[in-house]
């Protein structure tokens, strides 16, 4: 934990007009340290210190952040996008001694965050902005954005990595780890066929965002989505990962570490919200093959989330920030329930979303 002094001075590399009020942690990321600061003159900036063992490029990372967030800025669409704040030295990341990368943006007020949806309003305006999200990027080219964790979204590799943790873990942790170990091995090839199919270039490549979840949407007082935060994952990718991952965040009834995982289901109506959303934002632009294999997108990542929070468990929590060390085991059992729900009510998906889209019978 970096301490209070230390902050204030990693906040005034940037170019910021008062003295600090206050600095509040902000906790909801797994992966990086993000701080409210206020100042006196009582404007608002968020903090954020990059975890540099998951990002490597953070040039990349900031380049492809500024990049999107330019883009959306020029576009002059009723959202909202990131502003960051340049360093004294022009930067838009300070290095400090610790080669520690730290970046700042403009904190967006009057919002509402929720990590899990309570109304068919939240969860269609979510579809609609991260459909919009696609969209306003597609006039943007892919060529642009580097893939700064390759491999992020790829079922053999992930595959891979859990088998190196079966490797070295420690004999209690697969024990209790069976049943969920069991159940990977299992669904191990219905998983890999999208990947399948994105080596056989059937989809195109478009500006992705990765880890498109209902808290990464800032929304209005009236529900009304206002704008997409968390840029660090924009990559080149195919649009079934953002897809999957809303719908993995939003049409369910629980949040992704709840440990009641009788009650973990998808939620068929949040669902026909959220494609109508998403519909209503992206109909003009995906092609039919993309639609077709959305609902393959939503059990995919549903996997690859429950596999990465299996695999940690396995490695003692390296990866994840966790309050408890079962942490991850209990992600991981919370998705692979919610994978098994889709797999259930996989024909009735299909048909919503192909009647969202206004489409039949796709070959
Ligand atoms: C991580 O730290 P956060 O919450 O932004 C992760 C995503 C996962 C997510 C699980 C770089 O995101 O892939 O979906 O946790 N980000 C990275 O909620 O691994
Ligand atoms: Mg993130």
């Amino acid at each position: 934990m970096v301490n209070l002094e230390k902050l204030q001075l990693i906040c005034h590399q940037f170019k910021v007009e008062s003295s600090i009020q206050s600095i509040k942690t902000l906790e909801s990321g797994h992966i990086n340290d993000t701080y409210l600061i206020t100042l006196n003159n009582n404007e608002r900036y968020v903090l954020q210190k990059l975890n540099t063992s998951v990002f490597n490029d953070i040039k990349g990372v900031m380049a492809n952040k500024i990049t999107v967030s330019k883009h959306l800025k020029q576009l002059k669409s009723p959202y909202q996008s990131l502003d960051f704040i340049m360093t004294k030295t022009s930067k838009y990341y300070y290095r400090d001694e610790m080669n520690d990368y730290w970046n700042m943006m403009v904190y967006i007020s009057n919002c509402v965050t929720y990590d899990i949806p309570n109304t068919n309003k939240i969860v269609y305006e979510a579809g609609k902005l991260y459909g919009d999200f696609i969209t306003q990027n597609a006039t943007l080219s892919s060529g642009v954005i580097k893939e700064t964790l390759p491999d992020f979204h790829n079922v053999p590799l992930r595959f891979s990595q859990f088998e190196q943790a079966l490797k070295t873990a420690d004999d209690i942790k697969i024990t209790t780890a069976k049943e969920v170990i069991d159940f990977a091995k299992k669904n191990k090839d219905e998983m890999c066929e999208l990947a399948a199919l994105k080596t056989n270039n059937i989809f195109p490549i478009r500006i992705t965002h990765n880890d498109a979840k209902l808290s990464n949407i800032l929304f209005n007082k009236n529900e009304e989505g206002l704008a997409v935060i968390d840029l660090d994952t924009v990559m080149p990718g195919i649009v079934h990962f953002d897809f999957g991952d809303s719908v993995r965040s939003i049409c369910t009834n629980a949040a992704e570490d709840d440990d009641d995982f009788d009650a973990i289901a998808i939620k068929l109506d949040y669902y026909e919200a959220f494609c109508k959303g998403h519909a209503d934002a992206t109909k003009t632009i995906l092609t039919p093959q993309e639609v077709k294999y959305l609902p393959l997108g939503v059990k995919t990542i549903i996997f690859i989330m429950g596999l990465r929070f299996l695999t940690d468990y396995l490695n003692n929590n390296k990866y994840y920030k966790v309050k408890y060390d079962a942490h991850n085991l209990v992600r991981c059992k919370n998705q692979f329930k919610l994978v098994e729900s889709v797999q259930q009510h996989y024909d009735h998906i299909l048909k919503i979303t192909y009647h969202c889209y206004g489409l039949n019978n796709i070959s």
